[in-house]
């Protein structure tokens, strides 16, 4: 075993994005890629010398390498600890508790969470600091700046450990714990819901289906779906995780999980869907014969969370990323409760969380979660759906008409415009800057602007700006178009736009949402010129 210095240059293209560094596969397994950015990280956060750090990925291809090389340079500057999944598998969910759990100093995750996975799609790594939460701006752009300077990294040389077998070993030094994935996620899942209130309503012949998509919520939800709340064998599908997702799309939407959609609109429907995506901290949720938007399902959770026993206090206040529909500040003011509108991202949770602000936060891409860590977690949304199904014996369909009769509804889609070219989708969004300040007043497509700008952040717990966040246009009647490039791509410029209008008359809330909002994505193409800047007329994928 031999301790080395490596000699490298920077290589260019390192600046993590939305949740940290995505490449294609073979780019990160391209010379001293993956190497350079471990090395930008340990500089980036101080240093890594007598400090322990959990480390766990969703599986994909690359991962079980990637995770070898971690180690070896973990022990090569002086880390004292890693404490890691077994097979270096762990949800990120799971990952930001086990960070919490242990008090470590932070954790590595390797994921490109809902991208596929394999030698010829995408692979990530992120750093999640000590609160268990995506690093800040503040320390991805050390991290950045450190792949800029890079000239050597350090490495030992070594046989690989066998991460297979629960129990601690040691490398040049450096202890390593491996760790069951799932078990201490699954102890702090029982410490939040009424699980007997949830085996009873699965053992009176509710039925569920969640759709691991070959990714690795599978053992997660078979140890707690299955396991211990009793839902039958099967319950639980696609439940195997594998390095390329089976060659799927782990990604939970009607599009990329029409599986279980077909299965959920089907005359012998389960009562209850689910899906999570690569890395388990997304979700999907379907009713039978009813697909929730994420944007409504974290209004719903906000609104009933106090029927779980991790909830019954009440909620602190809650927080959505600004492009996630306002049918959560609905909620929030109907129940007195403060709601913060962040930037897309987690990382931009973090504070409001550890703050004491907010309780429960979420996003329009399937990501809710609360402050029992500090990811959106998948499996904990599931869990707080079918502990208020539990307790409210109605379906899906009944929550939702309920809750919309009680709140409103606001009609919610995103469609997406994949793989544009990269200069064209910026000079769409910088023509659209420069007419921010004419825009109000103007009608487009029977819709008069109302207001226009571009989202700027200051964070109000530690004073951190965050600007050019998205362009939102809003109309009067409070329908709202916003615009943002996506940060997670691997492959050009994806164009994400959103599209929101409101709508309080019971009898218009049960229509089609993409023909509720004819009038708003028609002004979005009229306004942002869309066609006429990419060339496209239609979106790749709406959700
Ligand atoms: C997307 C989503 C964003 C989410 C991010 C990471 O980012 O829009 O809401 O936080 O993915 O989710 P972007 O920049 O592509 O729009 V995950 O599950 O990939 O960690
Ligand atoms: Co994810």
């Amino acid at each position: 075993m031999q301790r080395i210095t490596v000699q490298t240059t920077p290589i260019e293209g390192q600046k993590p994005g939305t949740s940290g560094l995505r490449k294609k596969t073979h780019v990160f397994m391209g010379p001293h890629f993956l190497e350079n950015f471990i090395q930008s990280i340990w500089i980036g956060i101080g240093g890594v010398e007598g400090k322990t750090l959990v480390l766990g990925g969703d599986g994909r291809y690359f991962n079980d390498r990637a995770a070898q090389v971690i180690l070896r340079m973990a022990a090569a500057s002086g880390a004292r600890k890693m404490i890691v999944g077994r097979n270096a598998l762990l949800s990120t969910p799971a990952a930001s508790n086990l960070i919490r759990l242990r008090g470590t100093d932070g954790g590595i995750i390797m994921s490109a969470s809902h991208n596929p996975g394999g030698p010829d799609e995408d692979f990530g790594v992120k750093f999640n600091m000590s609160n268990g939460g995506p690093a800040p701006e503040e320390v991805t752009d050390r991290i950045f700046a450190a792949t800029g300077t890079l000239t050597a990294y350090d490495i030992v040389e070594t046989q690989d450990i066998d991460l297979s077998r629960i129990g601690t070993t040691n490398l040049a030094g450096m202890e390593i714990e491996i760790v069951d994935p799932v078990a201490d996620y699954a102890a702090l899942m029982e410490t939040l819901f009424d699980f007997d209130a949830i085996r009873a309503l699965l053992a009176s012949g509710f039925r569920l289906r969640f759709d691991s998509m070959h990714a690795v919520t599978g053992p997660y939800a078979t140890a707690i779906l299955q396991e211990k709340l009793g839902a039958p064998a099967g319950s639980v599908v696609n439940a195997e995780p594998l390095p390329d997702f089976g060659g799927g799309h782990p990604d939970p939407n009607p599009i990329w999980a029409k599986e279980l959609m077909d299965v959920m609109f089907a005359d012998d429907a389960p009562d209850f869907g689910a899906a999570s995506d690569g890395d388990g901290d997304r979700n999907m949720i379907v009713g039978r014969g009813i697909y929730v938007t994420p944007s409504d399902s974290v209004a719903v959770l906000a609104a009933n969370a106090h029927l779980a026993p991790g909830y019954s206090e009440g909620l602190k206040g809650v927080a959505r990323s600004m492009p996630t529909s306002r049918a959560l500040d609905r909620v929030a003011e109907a129940k007195g409760l403060d709601c913060y509108e962040t930037p897309t991202g987690w990382k931009f949770f973090g504070n409001l969380l550890d703050a004491g602000r907010v309780s429960i936060c979420g996003e329009e891409s399937a990501g809710t979660g609360s402050d029992h860590v500090r990811e959106k977690d998948g499996l904990w949304a599931v869990l707080l759906w079918l502990n208020i199904l539990a307790v409210k014996r109605q379906s899906v369909a009944e929550i939702m008409d309920e809750h919309w009769r009680e709140f409103g509804r606001n009609y919610y889609s995103r469609h997406d415009y994949e793989g544009v070219d990269a200069d064209k989708a910026n000079a769409l969004v910088d023509e659209l800057r420069g007419k921010l300040a004419d825009l109000p007043g103007q009608d487009f497509a029977r819709l008069t602007v109302e207001t226009a700008d571009e989202f700027a952040y200051d964070d109000p717990v530690d004073g951190s700006r965050a600007d050019k966040q998205g362009i939102r246009i809003g109309f009067k009647g409070g329908a709202r178009i916003v615009l943002r490039l996506s940060g997670t791509g691997t492959v050009g410029a994806t164009l994400r736009v959103y599209l929101e209008d409101v709508e309080s008359d019971p009898s218009r809330m049960h229509r089609d949402a993409q023909e509720a909002l004819a009038d708003v994505i028609a002004a979005a193409d009229t306004i942002a010129g869309i066609t006429r800047h990419t060339g496209r007329t239609a979106p790749d994928v709406k959700t």
